[in-house]
């Protein structure tokens, strides 16, 4: 970061974001959540989901693609299942509509499943997990985005980028928290890569000819990712399709039509829970274990926890204020000023 970078507290951040959402036809109620949201990835360097995002927020917006005043529907369909339909909205906004009746649930039966469909997901998955794992819950979520990954010895994009992330409390420290693509790379980072003009280490894309690739450019360009770890992330790319849209009753990434949408960036898919509470296992030292066995990982030589770092991140935020580069500030005020 240049020293001409702005630090913005996180109050101010999430204040201007929520004037460019409003600005583009996002209702107040809608706006808060995505600022909050958008505003906490960059607080906690998960750049590839922080402010770089908002043009293309804007430009799903302004194409009529996605549905900023949308008011989800929340269907309680069981004991342990909650479905919603978030009507060509942002995800975000359709889970906090269903998150009480889901905690509710998860309260009352030990686990309980979330199934958000008609949903566009723009964002990481952490800030989904880690309140759960805060207010002492464990976690999944996984969610499906839009074809851009190729199956493992295939010749055209199926998958999405697919991630899948789990949050667990841990005792003595933050919570145990993943949120990883199951992409070789996501594609955010392909883009803020193109745009650096820096090259990607071998074996995360192919060309539009199918070659391998290490321009990202080239990836964008007709091109495609790879899943990580061959057949076996290629699996979990599978599997988040299943559980984000064929049981959601969303769309598969390589299923929705977003052509007559120019400049629709937004992925309309579905994402999907569970949660659990970890008290039903019995065992009153859960925490305490989560730790033991982070701590065995560290000592063995690990360098560091998945969350570490955005933790960090998060802390030097937090005191002196999140950084944006002057041209990613100044990029931003235009997106909230008047036309
Ligand atoms: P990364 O590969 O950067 O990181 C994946 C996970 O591994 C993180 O939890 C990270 O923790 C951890 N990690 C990274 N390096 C290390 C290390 N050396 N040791 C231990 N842990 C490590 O993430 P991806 O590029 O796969 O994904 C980036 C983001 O993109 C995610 O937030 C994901 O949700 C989002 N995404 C969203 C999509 C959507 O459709 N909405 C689609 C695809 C991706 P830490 O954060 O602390 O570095
Ligand atoms: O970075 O792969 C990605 C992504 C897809 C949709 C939102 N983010």
């Amino acid at each position: 970061m240049s020293d001409d970078a702005v630090h913005l507290s996180h109050a101010d951040l999430v204040a201007l974001l929520e004037r460019i959402f409003v600005k583009n036809g996002v209702s107040e109620h809608n706006a808060r959540i995505l600022a909050e949201n958008c505003a906490g990835c960059e607080r906690d360097g998960s750049l590839s989901h922080g402010v770089f995002r908002m043009p293309g927020y804007v430009s799903s917006l302004n194409s009529g693609w996605v549905d900023g005043k949308a008011v989800a529907e929340v269907e309680d369909v069981g004991p342990a299942f909650v479905r919603v339909d978030a009507k060509g909205g942002f995800t975000q906004p359709a889970f906090f509509a269903a998150r009480p009746l889901l905690i509710e649930k998860v309260k009352a039966n030990g686990v309980a499943v979330l199934a958000i469909r008609r949903s566009h997901h723009f964002s990481a998955l952490w800030p989904d997990v880690e309140p759960f794992a805060e207010e002492g819950f464990v976690a999944l979520s996984v969610v499906n985005s839009m074809a851009c990954v190729v199956p493992h010895g295939g010749k055209k994009a199926v998958f999405g980028t697919n991630p899948v992330a789990f949050a667990s409390p841990r005792a003595g420290s933050a919570p145990f928290v993943f949120d990883q693509a199951s992409s070789a790379i996501a594609h955010g980072d392909v883009q803020i890569a193109a745009r650096a003009g820096h090259e990607l280490r071998p074996g995360m894309g192919v060309d539009r000819d199918g070659q391998p690739t290490n321009d990202p450019k080239e990836i964008l360009d007709g091109g495609a990712l790879l899943p990580f770890g061959g057949h076996k992330g290629n699996s979990i790319a599978l599997m988040v399709e299943i559980l984000s849209a064929a049981l959601t009753g969303g769309y598969f990434s390589g299923e929705f039509d977003w052509s007559g949408h120019k400049g629709a960036q937004t992925p309309y898919t579905g994402q999907f829970f569970v949660v659990i509470d970890p008290a039903r296992g019995g065992n009153d030292v859960f925490a305490e274990r989560v730790a033991g066995i982070c701590d065995l990982v560290l000592e063995a030589g690990q360098e560091r926890l998945p969350g570490d770092r955005r933790h960090l991140t998060r802390a030097k935020a937090q005191r002196d204020g999140i950084p944006l580069s002057a041209e990613s500030h100044a990029k931003l005020v235009s997106l909230a000023a008047d036309r």
